[in-house]
């Protein structure tokens, strides 16, 4: 962990970022804006409400759950309950990707399924045209389950979407339809969504069949999302290692894996806010320990596989992992050397979302680079500050409305996999067993880290440190560009991906290169920078071009 030396002092930074602020606003935004200390770990406020006013990144509780956590499954029909914008939102934009194992099997999400609620239905109540519109998917697709999703119209105006599910799973007998309530307004964030869609999906799916799965090393990977092929590159590695994936949450799959999981031995979690909900849950009422683990970068990868060989413990598994690396790693290092000595040195900044953050810091550390900042736009105190503080983060009213599934263990299917004796043990091998963290442990002393980063304050970042890129999503893309700095968005990636495993980092590293040493950023002068154009006056808002 060394110390910045050439960068901005971070308390100066910190200052000047708040001080524009009225002083119940600056207040507040300074309890979010914090200058890490790995050894100490200092406290972030996270998870609570934007000021109004602010422009912030974040998501609503709708995508969250509608979106992200059952948008990838590829067999189940989504049906947004609400206004036609918010599934035209949601339709194809998050690049989450499947692959059927043969022509014939369904796959709805190409799909936009949607009540297209109209103001009369908001006077008189939309139930009537959501059973419609149910009994329509129904009839045209006869999918094995149907779930609804409400946007906010749907709680103002009351309608009961689990009522009407429930009469026509009732009605269909073969079909299951559930539903959700998940507002847009039920958080503070799309973490609302993240928290009712585990819910519902271990309510409702995990479980339902229990035909023994074959493997002898069976685990899920939970909080992947096949963004850009991602689940892919990780399925192949498995193979490759004899490892059997019964299920992922929820990238590449479908409605059979999902409600087989319990019969997986361990879950490994990528995306530890978006789904670790589920681990809890499955361990508690399965007896299926989870322990963190990233694919993102070669080396977390590799240390993720050596992982999951230690917990199952078994000696052939260890040496066909070790086998999987040594084949992968010289394909990595080839092009990682060549890169290198272009990108060591230069600087990142991430705001993304509630994992990636943190997740793609390490790919900036392969490529010789320092992240500078970061942050998430929606996590909680534990994904920043590990998960020891869960006993000491404040429960406020929002998260409160948000049920806490009572999960006990199931009386027939419990099954603990390891025994108290055998988790101590691999504790005691450096294995974090239902363990997390977080990102400030990783990230250098005087880095500054900033959960919800507003609009403003990503201006201003820029200005000060002027890193060689900005990693954040495509409301932020074309500003930060319009500044002369590079933004890769770790969303969508920009229409490339995949980066996890191997094969990803070698495509992250080689998008980078291109990216932080392309020269027509040099070429672009940022708002604050004078003009010879203007004479020297021109401090107006828009980038100005040189030409030559
Ligand atoms: Fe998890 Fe995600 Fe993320 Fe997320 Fe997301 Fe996403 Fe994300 Mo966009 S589940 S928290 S709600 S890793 S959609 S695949 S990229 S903000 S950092």
């Amino acid at each position: 962990m060394g110390t910045n030396t050439h960068f901005p002092d971070p308390s100066v930074v910190r200052e000047e970022l708040i001080q524009k602020y009225p002083a119940k606003v600056a207040k507040k935004r300074s309890k979010s804006i914090i200058i890490n200390d790995p050894q100490i770990i200092p406290e972030v406020q996270a998870n609570v409400r934007t000021v109004p006013g602010i422009i912030t990144q974040r998501g609503c509780s709708y995508a969250g759950c509608k979106g992200v956590v059952l948008g990838p499954t590829r067999d189940i029909v989504n049906i947004v309950h609400g206004p036609i914008g918010c599934s035209f939102y949601a339709w194809m934009t998050r690049r989450n990707q499947t692959r059927t194992e043969s022509l014939m099997d369904a796959n709805y999400i190409p799909y936009c399924f949607s009540t297209d609620m109209q103001e009369e239905n908001v006077v008189f109540g939309g139930e009537k045209k959501l059973k419609q519109a149910i009994q329509e998917a129904y009839d045209l697709f006869h999918p094995k389950s149907i779930a609804i999703f409400s946007t906010c119209p749907v709680g103002l105006i009351g309608d009961d979407v689990h009522a009407a599910s429930k009469e026509m799973r009732e009605k269909f007998g073969d079909c299951n339809v559930f539903g959700f309530s998940c507002e847009g307004y039920r958080g503070v964030s799309q973490s609302a969504g993240h928290h009712i869609a585990n819910n519902g999906v271990f309510k409702h799916m995990v479980g339902r069949d229990n035909t023994p799965s074959e493997g002898k090393f069976k685990l899920n990977l939970l909080g992947e999302y096949n963004i850009g092929g991602d689940a892919f590159e990780i399925e192949r590695i498995f193979e490759k290692a004899g490892l059997t994936l019964i299920s992922s949450f929820s990238g590449n799959s479908t409605v059979k894996q999902l409600e087989n999981a319990h019969t997986a031995d361990l879950n490994v979690i990528q995306c530890h806010r978006s789904i670790n909900y589920m681990g809890d849950m499955m361990e508690t009422k399965y007896g299926i320990p989870w322990m963190k683990v990233s694919f993102v970068g070669a080396e977390s990868s590799a240390k993720s596989l050596r992982k999951i060989a230690e917990y199952f413990g078994d000696e052939e598994l260890k040496a066909r992992v070790e086998a999987v690396i040594a084949e992968e790693m010289p394909k990595v290092k080839a092009i990682i050397d060549e890169i290198l000595p272009r990108t060591t040195g230069k600087t990142a900044m991430l705001f993304v979302g509630g994992s990636r953050a943190h997740h793609y810091q390490d790919l900036f550390t392969e490529l010789g680079m320092t992240t500078v900042a970061a942050g998430y736009e929606f996590a909680h105190r534990d994904d920043y500050e590990g998960r020891d503080v869960l006993p000491n983060i404040k429960i406020d009213a929002d998260s409160k409305n948000i049920e806490e599934l009572k999960v006990l263990p199931d009386p027939e299917l419990y099954n603990p996999r390891k025994t108290d004796a055998e988790l101590e043990a691999l504790k005691e091998k450096g294995l974090e067993i239902n363990g997390y963290s977080g990102m400030m442990q990783q990230m250098t002393k005087k880095s500054l880290v900033v959960d919800d980063l507003s609009h403003y304050e990503s201006e201003k970042l820029i200005e000060f440190y002027k890193p060689d890129i900005f990693c954040a999503g495509i409301k932020e893309k074309y500003v930060v560009q319009k500044m002369g700095v590079p933004l890769k968005q770790l969303h969508s990636y920009d229409y490339g991906g995949p980066y996890t495993g191997f094969e990803g980092a070698v495509n992250f590293y080689k998008d980078i290169d291109r990216m932080v040493n392309n020269p027509v950023w040099k070429l672009i002068k940022a708002p604050w920078q004078k003009t010879e154009a203007t004479n020297g006056k021109n401090k107006g808002l828009e980038a100005s071009y040189v030409t030559q």
